[in-house]
Protein backbone atom coordinates (compact mmCIF):
# COMPACT_ATOMS: atom_id res chain seq x y z
CA UNK A 1 0.00 0.00 0.00
CA UNK A 2 2.58 2.51 0.80
CA UNK A 3 4.85 1.69 -1.88
CA UNK A 4 1.96 2.24 -4.43
CA UNK A 5 0.97 5.42 -2.60
CA UNK A 6 4.53 6.80 -3.24
CA UNK A 7 4.37 6.19 -6.90
CA UNK A 8 1.16 7.69 -7.17
CA UNK A 9 2.86 10.60 -5.23
CA UNK A 10 5.96 10.77 -7.42
CA UNK A 11 4.03 11.08 -10.82
CA UNK A 12 1.84 14.10 -9.90
CA UNK A 13 5.16 15.18 -8.49
CA UNK A 14 6.54 15.03 -12.23
CA UNK A 15 3.39 16.02 -13.71
CA UNK A 16 3.01 19.56 -12.04
CA UNK A 17 6.87 19.76 -12.83
CA UNK A 18 6.08 19.75 -16.18
CA UNK A 19 2.97 21.98 -15.68
CA UNK A 20 5.09 24.52 -13.78
CA UNK A 21 7.80 24.74 -16.45
CA UNK A 22 5.12 25.29 -18.94
CA UNK A 23 3.94 28.18 -17.43
CA UNK A 24 7.17 29.91 -16.54
CA UNK A 25 8.22 29.51 -20.45
CA UNK A 26 4.67 31.32 -21.52
CA UNK A 27 5.29 34.54 -21.20
CA UNK A 28 8.73 34.39 -22.80
CA UNK A 29 7.30 33.08 -25.45
CA UNK A 30 4.80 35.85 -25.52
CA UNK A 31 7.13 37.92 -25.85
CA UNK A 32 9.08 36.93 -28.95
CA UNK A 33 5.57 36.64 -30.61
CA UNK A 34 4.99 40.43 -30.33
CA UNK A 35 8.54 40.99 -31.35
CA UNK A 36 7.66 39.09 -34.44
CA UNK A 37 4.42 40.55 -34.85
CA UNK A 38 5.98 44.40 -35.08
CA UNK A 39 8.70 43.08 -37.06
CA UNK A 40 5.84 41.87 -39.97
CA UNK A 41 2.39 40.89 -39.88
CA UNK A 42 1.32 37.68 -41.00
CA UNK A 43 -1.38 34.72 -41.22
CA UNK A 44 -1.97 31.71 -41.82
CA UNK A 45 -4.09 30.03 -44.42
CA UNK A 46 -4.96 27.11 -46.78
CA UNK A 47 -6.17 26.99 -50.07
CA UNK A 48 -6.89 25.90 -53.38
CA UNK A 49 -4.64 27.69 -56.48
CA UNK A 50 -6.87 28.61 -58.99
CA UNK A 51 -4.07 30.42 -61.50
CA UNK A 52 -0.64 31.18 -61.85
CA UNK A 53 0.92 34.10 -63.12
CA UNK A 54 4.77 33.64 -63.18
CA UNK A 55 5.19 37.18 -65.50
CA UNK A 56 2.84 39.47 -62.82
CA UNK A 57 4.69 37.36 -59.66
CA UNK A 58 0.53 36.48 -58.76
CA UNK A 59 -1.70 33.19 -58.41
CA UNK A 60 -5.64 33.30 -57.72
CA UNK A 61 -6.25 31.12 -54.76
CA UNK A 62 -9.51 29.94 -53.86
CA UNK A 63 -8.81 29.73 -49.50
CA UNK A 64 -9.96 29.04 -46.59
CA UNK A 65 -9.99 31.45 -43.42
CA UNK A 66 -6.66 33.21 -42.64
CA UNK A 67 -5.48 33.41 -38.94
CA UNK A 68 -3.36 35.03 -36.79
CA UNK A 69 -2.50 38.34 -36.36
CA UNK A 70 -3.47 38.82 -40.03
CA UNK A 71 -7.28 37.28 -40.84
CA UNK A 72 -8.91 36.74 -44.02
CA UNK A 73 -12.46 35.42 -44.51
CA UNK A 74 -12.99 32.55 -47.13
CA UNK A 75 -13.07 33.54 -50.54
CA UNK A 76 -11.46 33.43 -53.92
CA UNK A 77 -8.54 36.09 -54.17
CA UNK A 78 -5.13 37.41 -56.63
CA UNK A 79 -2.12 37.83 -54.17
CA UNK A 80 1.01 39.01 -55.10
CA UNK A 81 4.02 36.69 -54.60
CA UNK A 82 7.73 37.47 -52.63
CA UNK A 83 10.60 36.91 -54.75
CA UNK A 84 11.67 34.06 -52.64
CA UNK A 85 8.85 32.05 -53.55
CA UNK A 86 9.60 29.68 -56.61
CA UNK A 87 6.66 29.76 -58.26
CA UNK A 88 7.12 27.02 -60.90
CA UNK A 89 6.74 24.75 -57.78
CA UNK A 90 3.21 25.44 -57.88
CA UNK A 91 0.24 24.53 -60.57
CA UNK A 92 -3.89 24.91 -60.62
CA UNK A 93 -5.61 22.33 -58.87
CA UNK A 94 -2.67 21.93 -56.50
CA UNK A 95 -3.51 22.37 -52.81
CA UNK A 96 -1.88 24.38 -50.78
CA UNK A 97 -0.86 26.04 -46.85
CA UNK A 98 0.68 29.23 -47.16
CA UNK A 99 1.73 32.37 -44.82
CA UNK A 100 0.40 36.05 -46.31
CA UNK A 101 2.27 39.18 -44.90
CA UNK A 102 1.12 42.77 -46.02
CA UNK A 103 3.34 45.30 -47.94
CA UNK A 104 4.07 48.67 -47.35
CA UNK A 105 1.02 49.49 -49.79
CA UNK A 106 -1.23 47.71 -47.94
CA UNK A 107 -1.01 44.68 -50.46
CA UNK A 108 -1.11 41.41 -49.18
CA UNK A 109 1.70 39.25 -50.51
CA UNK A 110 2.65 35.46 -50.25
CA UNK A 111 5.89 35.10 -48.36
CA UNK A 112 5.92 31.28 -47.88
CA UNK A 113 3.47 28.05 -49.69
CA UNK A 114 3.53 24.97 -49.05
CA UNK A 115 2.06 21.84 -51.50
CA UNK A 116 -0.16 19.99 -48.89
CA UNK A 117 0.68 16.55 -48.84
CA UNK A 118 -2.09 14.13 -49.65
CU1 LIG B 1 -8.76 36.69 -49.35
Amino acid sequence: MNTRFARVAACAAISIGIGGAAVQGAPRYTVAQVTEQAEKTTGQGEGVVRAVDADERGIMITHGPITGPLEMSPMTMAFRVAPNVDLSSLSKGMKIKFTISRDAKGLYVIEDVRPEKP
